[in-house]
């Protein structure tokens, strides 16, 4: 045997924590069961495919009819059939018990997760933890159950964490909750598996599973960012944690927002015909009610920050404009 062929069957039968060829690494309390339980399946379905196309083979050939021969006449086999009716009702019983207790365990979030609210937003997520700290990257402590409690601000969104072998629709007009205990210290990959539109698969995120003690030192950074940095990092940072550079660029090429290369002091055309001058207060107006003034050529497609940008943040996203010359 090949020495690829032979690393992926070993692979496949010996599915550790770390990555494999077929999956990625199991970085959660659940992931080795629902592995081990989807393997079982994929070997009961080799071993069955096997045996019946090799038996078809071998009848075809036994029991070729010989010339002019009339049709042999089929009887019963009791034991037989018995054997080929219970075991496969004894495989179901057992892959749907597995599957239930498995199903449950990942939809029952221990009574003492530490929570974390998620948005979905055509095509950003972000994080809000218990202190008002807002990520476009999920932050979770190792070794602590984390329910995830979330919602979509458009339209259906699937949060998955395939290194943690949990996926979840996120639906407007609802919560939805899906729950994880990493026990890898760690970065994992989070993808949109909803397609939701033009920027569907680059709805990307990660998961930073931090070691003991250096989460609560991560929120206590990340929540008190305008005390750490000046305005304008501050506003740099806030920008691209909120995914406004989803739908802004900075270089000047369009997207589904005009470019913010050269924004401060520039002329805009509004939707209405009217023209205004960009300063503080039409920036603060485009921010938390974006559909007042539309810029000419765009839709009003962006989603307002009221109550999650507060007036300090709006300050310092205006410092970082400043500097886009
Ligand atoms: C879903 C896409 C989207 C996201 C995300 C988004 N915007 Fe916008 N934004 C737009 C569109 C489209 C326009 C133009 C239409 C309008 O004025 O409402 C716009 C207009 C603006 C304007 C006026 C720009 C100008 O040239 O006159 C500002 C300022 C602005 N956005 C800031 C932000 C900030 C700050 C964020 C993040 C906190 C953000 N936007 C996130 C789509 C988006
Ligand atoms: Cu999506």
């Amino acid at each position: 045997m090949n020495t690829l062929a032979f690393s992926l069957l070993t692979q496949a039968v010996t599915a550790g924590s770390e990555a494999t060829y077929w999956f990625p690494p199991q970085a959660s309390t659940t992931a080795a069961d629902i592995d081990w339980i989807y393997y079982f399946i994929y070997w009961i379905s080799v071993f069955f495919t096997v045996l019946i196309i090799a038996a078809g083979l071998w009848f075809m050939i036994k029991f070729r009819s010989k010339k002019n021969a009339p049709p042999a006449a089929a009887g019963h086999n009791t034991a037989l059939e018995v054997t080929w009716t219970v075991v496969p009702a004894i495989l179901c019983v057992f892959i749907f018990y597995f599957g239930l207790t498995g199903y449950m365990d990942t939809h029952t979030p221990p009574a003492d997760s530490y929570v974390v609210n998620v948005t979905g937003v055509k095509w950003a997520w972000s994080f809000t933890y218990p202190d008002g700290t807002v990520s476009d990257t999920l932050h979770v402590p190792v070794n602590r159950p984390v329910r995830l409690v979330m919602s979509s601000e458009d339209v259906i969104h699937s949060l998955f964490i395939p290194a943690f072998r949990t996926k979840q629709d996120v639906v407007p007009g609802r919560y939805t909750e899906e729950w994880f205990e990493a026990n890898q210290v760690g970065e994992f990959d989070i993808f949109c598996t909803e397609y939701c539109g033009t920027k569907h698969s680059e709805m990307l995120s990660k998961v930073v599973v931090h070691a003991e003690g250096d989460f609560t030192k991560w929120l206590a950074q990340a929540g008190n960012i305008h005390e750490r940095m000046s305005p304008v990092e501050a506003g740099e940072l806030l920008v691209k944690q909120r995914g406004c550079l989803q739908c802004h660029s900075l270089d000047g090429s369009p997207a589904t927002g005009p470019t913010w290369k050269g924004i401060w002091g520039r002329n805009e055309k509004l939707a209405d015909g009217s023209s205004l001058t960009v300063d503080e207060n039409y920036v603060r107006t485009s921010i938390l009610q974006p559909q007042a003034q539309v810029v000419a050529g765009y839709g009003p497609v962006m989603p307002t920050f009221q109550g999650k940008l507060k007036d300090r943040d709006i300050t310092a996203i205006i410092e970082y404009f400043k500097t886009l010359k």
